[in-house]
């Protein structure tokens, strides 16, 4: 398949992408507010009983995978990466070291993972990787982010994408604007603009195939402690107008985070995007939390009852699905879930 072909499959209509790439100091935090033990066992169970669900072959084209999960073997046999290509999603990887602090701008980030990565593409490949993803962080306050951060991370994402592209895999890149703050929608959407354009910019002079990427952004949303609440049809308009407005047609696929929204605001502003979709872009979702949190609160409750985290899961990819098509309803919602 070509890099193109990849990326399609992953944001094809009706689908959307997994991201079960918690590194172990984040997953941490998600099992300790379960109350489950943070051990590889757990990590293991939790995520093979994910990647077994129904909603997989429906719903999922992709799945993010951290390094420890790409090398496990499932408690039936298969390794992780088959058991997903099994279900006729891309197995993918997390290739990035996280977001470590700016020297000079040391509140900000910048994110690392740089050296080496020609070798670990190369490894990573070879365990079944076809696509893998580089997060960039930026904070919104008075100062931030400055031109510094936008920059550095702009220009790490490019040289990131260029190294997986020569190692044949789609480079998800995801330039990550936070939702936390009291800023309005107006000034995500001006920063969001500055981000992508940089990247953009970056991505062009590192030679980067646009046709086989896929961007992973946030979308133009008010800060958490704003005042001003947007509703769904504002943050999709204004959303897509940026997306349209500062990213390259080549790119085949844009995948969103859901970056600390509710399940069902994430899957409702999706839904929004794309009933007004007049893009050639395929919009889709990359969800950790926004597809996680009812599976993870289940296996919470009880590690053993495998229906359950599977029936919560099964839930939240269908309803996901139906938004990347623009046919989710509240209704639906409540019809489903019942
Ligand atoms: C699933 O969380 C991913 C990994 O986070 P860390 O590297 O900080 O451990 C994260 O990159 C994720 O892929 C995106 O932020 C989207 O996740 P959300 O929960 O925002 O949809």
């Amino acid at each position: 398949m070509t890099l193109n072909e990849i990326a399609k499959k992953m944001c094809a209509k009706g689908k959307g992408i997994l991201a079960a790439d918690e590194s172990t100091g984040t997953i941490a935090k998600r099992f300790k507010s379960i109350n489950v033990e943070n051990i590889e066992k757990n990590r293991l169970y939790f995520r093979q009983t994910l990647f077994n669900s129904s909603a997989m072959k429906d719903f999922i084209g992709g799945v993010i995978l951290f390094d420890e999960t790409i090398r496990q073997k499932t408690t039936s046999g298969p390794s992780i990466p088959e058991l997903i290509s099994k279900h006729g999603a891309v197995p993918g990887i997390k290739v990035d070291k996280g977001a470590k602090p700016l020297a000079g701008s040391s509140d900000e980030t910048v994110t690392e993972g740089l050296d080496g990565l020609r070798e670990r593409l190369k490894e990573y490949y070879d365990l079944g990787a076809r696509f893998t993803k580089w997060r960039a962080v930026y904070k919104i306050s008075d100062k931030f982010p400055s031109a510094q951060s936008i920059k550095s991370n702009a220009h790490a994402l490019a040289r990131y994408a260029a190294l997986v592209q020569e190692a044949k895999m789609v480079p998800i890149v995801e330039p990550e604007v936070l939702m936390d703050g009291s800023h309005n929608i107006d000034k995500c959407y001006q920063v969001t603009t500055n981000v992508l354009n940089e990247c953009y910019n970056e991505l062009e002079i590192h030679k980067v195939d646009l046709s086989g990427t896929v961007l992973k952004p946030n979308m133009v949303i008010p800060g958490a402690e704003c005042k001003d609440k947007s509703n769904a049809e504002e943050i999709a308009k204004k959303t897509l107008e940026c997306l349209k407005k500062n990213v390259p047609g080549d790119v085949p696929g844009i995948a969103f985070l859901s970056g600390g929204q509710s399940e069902i605001e994430s899957s409702k502003n999706l839904n929004e995007i794309n009933k007004i979709n007049d893009s050639n872009f395929l919009i889709t979702f990359s969800y950790g939390r926004g597809l996680q949190a009812s599976a993870l609160r289940e296996f919470g409750k009880n590690q053993e009852n495998t229906e359950n985290i599977q029936k919560a899961f099964n839930h939240r990819a269908k309803m996901n699905g139906l938004s990347s098509k623009g046919e989710w309803s509240e209704e639906l919602e409540k019809e489903f879930a019942a």
